[in-house]
């Protein structure tokens, strides 16, 4: 038998999906995975670049969807990687970032979910402050073995409680929210 969702996922990440599925499934939201890769324009704006991610993946699916954009943002690069934080993940990887950041550890992840269906084009963002740490340290995907979430003394890739803290999570959080909320309002 088909499972039904109530939504799907697109994205080229298997390891974001797996995360907000968790997440979504904690508020009753059933999520689906659509594996595309999207087209990202350049921007300095991550909620630009989400919200043509968002359409240009409803236009492939023709279901409502919900696509997220991150971005790491490091105090002493001047934002850097930012809204590039996939291909410089991809090209420099954290032996990469841990050479450029030297004194000053200050950073933040950022997300942006965005919901998309026939009528509706829909942001939520959320970040989380934190700091780079020294050396990579635990198994994790992404930038995970390298930031140190704030009032924690391990990196993502040590904790348990990730999903209870994350950008991912504080995104998702406000997205549910209103997703809820619209579904109760089109019931009465
Ligand atoms: P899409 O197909 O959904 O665009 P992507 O991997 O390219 O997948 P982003 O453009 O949002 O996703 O890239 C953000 C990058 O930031 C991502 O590739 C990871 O390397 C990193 N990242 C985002 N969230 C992370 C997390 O929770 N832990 C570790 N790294 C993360």
């Amino acid at each position: 038998m088909h499972k039904s969702f109530d939504i799907f996922f697109v994205s080229s990440n298997s390891h974001k999906y797996k995360e907000a599925k968790n997440i979504l499934n904690s508020f009753g939201i059933k999520l689906g995975f659509l594996k595309l890769s999207l087209e990202e324009i350049q921007s300095n704006s991550l909620k630009e670049i989400a919200e043509k991610k968002a359409l240009d993946a409803f236009s492939k699916c023709k279901k409502p969807i919900i696509i997220e954009d991150d971005g790491l943002f490091i105090d002493s690069l001047n934002g850097f990687p930012g809204p590039y934080s996939s291909y410089v993940f991809k090209t420099i990887g954290n032996k990469g970032i841990l050479k450029l950041v030297t004194t000053k550890r200050k950073a933040k992840f950022v997300s942006i979910i965005t919901y998309c269906d026939k009528k509706i084009l829909e942001s939520f963002d959320a970040k989380l402050d934190g700091t780079i740490s020294k050396i990579q340290k635990g198994k994790g995907w992404g930038y995970d073995p390298i930031f140190i979430p704030k009032n924690s003394k391990k990196t993502f890739a040590e904790i348990k409680c990730k999903n209870e803290l994350s950008h991912r999570f504080k995104a998702l959080r406000k997205f549910s929210n209103w997703y809820l909320h619209k579904l109760e309002s089109n019931d009465q």
